[in-house]
């Protein structure tokens, strides 16, 4: 695209302050800029503006609403998936993905989450305790398991230094891929237009864990997932260290045409209370739908049925299986909606030609996310699991979703593994492990895989036990 090309595109989309704001720079500054803009969605950002900016269309209340229809397998039908599960790892047709552009702001840490120390007694950061579990099952089910892991602007050259520090944790490098996602302008809240961040630079953020798609398009990997014979991608995110990573069971679900259409599967664990903050599976209409916390009316979120219990409370805990040729799909139709979020963003002021750090959210960013592409699916599978054996992210500095919380969750897990194999393992009045615990999935992936030479006599309060 030539300058004059450029220039009536921003005019068209409505987008002439920047043209202002090229007016006022030296020639090398003024391409700089143009060439940033040349790299926005052009041909679709009058209509993101009047649709998600300045209305948020995707984020309008919905109606007839019930609640998602969950399976919980009963022990034989959970053996019979596991081992249909097994066949498709076995065969190398699952991928590992996972989704680590964020920047944990909330945990108050500098680097890449991944590279966060998430283990009660070695301290292994979060990248490595995946990888280990993705080493176990190449070796328990004797297939290369691909990892794919999607960065951000922001963090991946940090992450891949980590990976590269730590030598690809022991994985052969050829079995890791690493790729950014995309970045999206931000907007001014006020007119829709899109925020200088400098005098030559447009205000950017990340397109959301639901920018996956595109980058996993854009990086070559369905591509290559397809030539591998690789047809279902097992997606997770970066803040739960309890994820089953490579899951039979859940697989088997996925890939049983009586069960799912195999487009997309997930899992949830029932809502501790009606304030927790993970979205809800529920049905809208005919579709499944995860409607995010900040966008379910209080009146649905603390709604309980004869029995007490929440009527919506199937929590995401945002770990997902996909169809590579569903992927492809959603790519394709490219109908995933934007979500809009008021965010304070630093930026360069036009008329006064300054920088303004905002005291309120003065600006919008756009984000796609994951589960959005439920609703496309023709069959869901939703799995209940249990919080306790799945589900502990490392979120907040303190209190909830932790890495204090993390920690004694991880504590009690292992805690219950060796109890059921027999060891005495103390505990405080409230049940909780008092020993830090930390089984490797290189030395047991299930408590009964555990080796009876590796189980201590007995766990006492301040003992620290790594099998
Ligand atoms: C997410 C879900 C929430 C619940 C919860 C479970 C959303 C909007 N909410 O809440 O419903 O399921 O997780 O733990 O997803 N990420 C990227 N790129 C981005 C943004 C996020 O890779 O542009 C990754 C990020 O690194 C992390 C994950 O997505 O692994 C979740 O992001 P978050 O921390 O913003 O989501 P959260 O905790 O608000």
């Amino acid at each position: 695209m030539d300058t004059e090309q450029i220039r009536s595109r921003l005019k068209a989309c409505g987008q002439d302050h920047i043209l202002e704001a090229c007016e006022k720079l030296d020639p090398a500054r003024r391409s700089a800029l143009l060439e940033q803009a040349s790299r926005l969605p052009l041909d679709s950002l009058r209509e993101l503006i009047d649709s998600f900016v300045l209305k948020g269309a995707a984020d309008e209340p919905c109606t007839a609403i019930s609640p998602a229809v969950v399976t919980m397998p009963d022990a034989a039908l959970a053996a019979e998936l596991t081992a249909r599960g097994e066949q498709v790892i076995r065969d190398g047709r699952v991928a590992a993905f996972t989704v680590a552009g964020g920047q944990g702001t909330r945990l108050g840490w500098g680097g890449p989450k991944g590279t966060y120390p998430a283990t009660p007694v070695s301290g292994k950061p979060l990248f490595r305790v995946f990888a280990e579990q993705i080493e176990a099952a190449s070796i328990a089910w004797d297939t290369p398991i691909r990892w794919y892991i999607m960065t951000s602007e922001a963090n991946d050259s940090a992450t891949r230094s980590f990976f590269a520090d730590n030598n690809w944790f022991g994985l052969p490098r050829t079995q890791v891929m690493l790729f950014p996602q995309g970045m999206m302008p931000c907007f001014d809240r006020g007119n829709g237009n899109v925020l200088l961040e400098a005098p030559d630079r447009i205000a950017m953020s990340p397109d959301g864990h639901g920018g996956s798609i595109a980058a996993l398009h854009a990086s070559g990997a369905l591509e290559e997932m397809s030539v591998l014979g690789i047809d279902t991608i097992s997606y997770f995110q970066v803040d739960n260290p309890l994820s089953s990573v490579i899951d039979p069971l859940f697989i088997g679900l996925h890939s049983d045409p009586d069960r799912s259409s195999g487009e997309m599967s997930s899992k949830m664990v029932p809502k501790r209370e009606s304030a927790e903050k993970v979205g809800v599976f529920c049905r809208v209409g005919e579709r499944t739908q995860v409607i995010e916390y900040s966008d379910m009316p209080e009146s649905l979120m603390t709604e309980v049925d004869d029995d007490g219990r929440l009527r919506y409370d199937a929590g995401n805990i945002a770990i997902h299986l996909l169809g590579v040729e569903f992927a492809n799909r959603v790519f394709e139709e490219n109908e995933l909606p934007w979500h809009r979020a008021l965010k304070k963003v630093p930026c360069f002021d036009l008329e006064t030609q300054s920088q303004t750090t905002p005291e309120f959210p003065n600006g919008v960013k756009l984000e796609r996310f994951i589960f959005d592409a439920l609703s496309l699916v023709s069959r869901p599978a939703i799995l209940e699991v249990d919080r306790s054996m799945e589900f502990a992210p490392i979120k907040n500095a303190t209190g909830q979703d932790s890495p204090e919380s993390c920690r004694q969750a991880q504590n009690d897990l292992y805690g219950d593994w060796l109890a059921s194999r027999g060891v005495d393992v103390t505990r405080d009045g409230n049940g909780h492990v008092l020993a830090d615990i930390e089984i490797s999935p290189l030395s047991a992936m299930t408590s009964e895989q555990l080796q009876p030479e590796d189980l201590p006599a007995a766990v006492g309060s301040d003992d620290r036990i790594l099998i």
